[in-house]
């Protein structure tokens, strides 16, 4: 361990001798990373460096994860629900007392990392059950968390509108000089502008109420133990209000694809059916005592919303010069949108089927 980690780890409340620290999961934004403690009955870390040009305002973010992981820790307690702080994410206070700290421009945080846990980054149809189960779970526990509204993290995160202005300003900038190749998907997504803008206007005439959503249901932000039971939803930062059509459709578009976000091989790429349906079973159990019958309805939609809105994401990002995501090699938000695209296909192809089946459960 290095003086710079040496350094960073000193402003926190952490137990035992750091030892070893290694790069942890895939995520596109932060830098995440475990720590290991030498003793071997206390707890190992998880540290990461939140990005600040994502999330802007690192102080409120974390009063929303603080208020979070408060309310859910009592309903766990209420629930009677064993392996606490197993099952629930706990940040460490900082010197300062926050759940951060900021030094030289840089934002860490640092939480426990919960025990023999597994995160997957694709599941079988058993596993897809109980993440929709977890997943509305976590949207129910939250239902009734008082106080003021939180935080937009993200202002207008998940609101199609925006995101469609982003990518026009993409395309009157073209700063990679990548639109000439781009630009009959760039019309083909913009012809659909109006027919993927319908929750936010149905928003707006007070039909889809806002709830507090979690807007990153990947499966890797799931934590299983070894015997694949739930036991905790992670990654919070983007704990906010939204609607039910962000959770559901974001998992369907990470799970529920037979090939991966970033297929470079387009036939991979397709809707799986079993897990679209083993997720949302178990989703619309968990979602039961709060859904009503438009959000079921407009269930099929927020898979294809949430789909042609990260097509829309990567091939601003791509346009951009790739300055949002992270990337591994020059094309990969090329990539990645030809591969969102392909499922957004499949997705319309599956439309009835996916209505059907919902009517049914
Ligand atoms: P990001 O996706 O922004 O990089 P996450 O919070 O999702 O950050 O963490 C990345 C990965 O690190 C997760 O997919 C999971 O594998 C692992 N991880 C994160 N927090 C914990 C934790 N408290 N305990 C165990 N593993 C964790
Ligand atoms: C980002 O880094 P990660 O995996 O938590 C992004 C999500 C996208 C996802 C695409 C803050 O999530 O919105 O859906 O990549 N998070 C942010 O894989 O933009
Ligand atoms: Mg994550």
């Amino acid at each position: 361990m290095n003086n710079r980690w040496r350094k960073i780890l000193s402003n926190f409340e952490i137990e035992g001798t750091p030892i070893e620290i290694s790069r942890l999961g895939k995520g596109l934004i932060n830098d995440t990373y475990k720590l290991r403690i030498v003793e071997p009955d206390l707890p190992d870390y998880v540290v990461q460096r939140i990005n600040s040009d994502v999330f802007k305002d690192v102080d409120k973010m974390q009063r929303n994860i603080d208020r979070v992981t408060a309310h859910i820790r009592e309903k766990m307690f209420e629930r009677g629900v064993p392996g606490g702080p197993d099952r629930l994410l706990t940040f460490v206070r900082s010197r300062t007392g926050k759940s951060y700290y900021e030094a030289d421009g840089e934002f860490w945080r640092v939480s426990k990392y919960i025990d023999r846990s597994k995160s997957r980054d694709d599941v079988t149809p058993e596993l897809a059950y109980i993440t929709g189960k977890s997943f509305a779970d976590f949207q129910y526990m939250l239902s009734d968390l008082g106080g003021e509204p939180l935080d937009e993290t993200i202002p207008n995160f998940h609101n199609i509108e925006f995101r469609i202005s982003q990518l026009r300003e993409a395309v009157a900038d073209d700063k990679a000089g990548r639109l000439e190749l781009m630009r009959p998907l760039v019309d083909e997504l913009l012809d659909r502008a109006d027919e993927m803008s319908l929750a936010e206007r149905l928003g707006r005439e007070g039909k889809l109420t806002k709830r507090i959503t979690h807007c990153d249901t990947k499966v890797n932000n799931i934590l299983f133990d070894e015997d694949d039971n739930v036991l905790c939803v992670i990654d919070l930062d983007t704990t906010m209000p939204g609607y039910v059509l962000s959770d559901y459709g974001d998992f369907i578009r990470s799970a529920a694809n037979t090939g991966a976000e970033d297929d470079k091989d387009l036939d991979n790429v397709g809707l799986d059916m079993e897990i679209f349906k083993a997720f949302t079973r178990g989703y619309l159990e968990g979602a039961k005592p709060f859904i009503t019958d438009i959000e079921k309805e407009l269930l099929p939609f927020g898979a294809k919303l949430l789909t042609y809105m990260q097509t829309v994401r990567f091939l601003t990002d791509y346009l951009n010069g790739d300055t949002y995501y992270k990337i591994n090699y020059p094309e990969h938000n090329y990539d990645r949108t030809m591969a969102q695209k392909r499922l957004l296909d499949s997705l319309d192809a599956h439309e009835e089927e996916m209505k059907e089946y919902i009517a049914s459960v």
